[in-house]
């Protein structure tokens, strides 16, 4: 049976809540200084959520919502230089320090990197925001997270199980060797098609979300002062997740 040997992270949902009060704000910002009348609310946000990417995200949007809409320039050029405003906002955005870790996450990340289990981040989010993130409030991850996998750098986006498959042949691990954390129903899909026992920590866009087949799904990480909800899966008296816990649920999944 194949001990663990590494955890991979998503960012955005996972690490820390950035959808609602980040990319969301920065994307409304960023339409505004393209003089466009576009305003995602919190709850058409949780729609377009469902398609992954920042990019693709604009273009489904003009697609179902503004058909009648043509762009000034070539279309890709167009949303391309929107979502390159909306970089610069969303990391101006993360580093006034405004989204912190979700609960857990800190305590987690360095018991295990203690303990020596090596660490990475699989993600669809632009590499630039993964950076501003862990400069505002994990600097130590930058040197902790030995594998950044992010945005672009393949080309098919989660639910694809690329962004995984990426990371685990960066790291010369197999599926077996790892466990994934996810927020959302398409970071579950694309970690599982990589072949990855996974555990998933929901939230407010996530909570109503299909998480058949992970390995434990709960509200958050917890900590020794805040335990967690088990939504689903076997933790047994824990009630935070430390690598004691990730460890046997790895074994259990194995
Ligand atoms: C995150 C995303 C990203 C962000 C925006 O999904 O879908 O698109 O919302 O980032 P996951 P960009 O947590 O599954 O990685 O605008 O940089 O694409
Ligand atoms: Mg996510």
């Amino acid at each position: 049976m194949a001990a663990l040997q590494a955890l991979i992270f998503d960012v955005d949902g996972t690490l820390a809540d950035t959808e609602r009060d980040g990319h969301r704000l920065a994307f409304n910002q960023a339409f505004a200084e393209a003089g466009l009348d576009w305003q995602w609310s919190i709850p058409l946000y949780g729609e377009l959520l469902a398609v992954t990417g920042g990019k693709e995200r604009i273009q489904f949007f003009i697609d179902r919502y503004q058909p009648s809409f043509s762009p000034p320039a070539d279309g890709k050029a167009f949303i391309a230089g929107l979502h390159a405003a909306k970089t610069r906002i969303y990391t101006e955005l993360l580093a006034t320090g405004g989204i912190p870790l979700r609960p857990g996450v800190r305590r987690f990340l360095q018991e295990a990197y203690t303990q020596g289990l090596r660490l990475a981040i699989a993600t669809t989010t632009t590499p630039a925001n993964v950076t501003a993130l862990l400069q505002s409030v994990l600097p130590d991850g930058l040197t902790w997270f030995e594998v950044i996998g992010a945005g672009d750098i393949v080309p098919a986006k989660k639910p694809a199980p690329d962004i995984y498959l990426y990371v685990l042949e960066q790291m010369g691990l197999q599926a077996r060797d790892c466990l994934a954390f996810e927020d959302s129903a398409n970071g579950l899909i694309s970690a599982q098609q990589a072949g990855l026992t996974t555990i998933v920590t929901v939230n407010d866009y996530t909570q109503e979300q299909d998480f058949g087949g992970a390995a434990l799904v709960l509200d958050h990480l917890g900590d020794p002062h805040l335990p967690f909800r088990r939504l689903a899966g076997d933790p047994g008296q824990t009630t935070y997740l430390d690598v004691s816990l990730a460890r046997q649920i790895h074994q259990q999944f194995a």
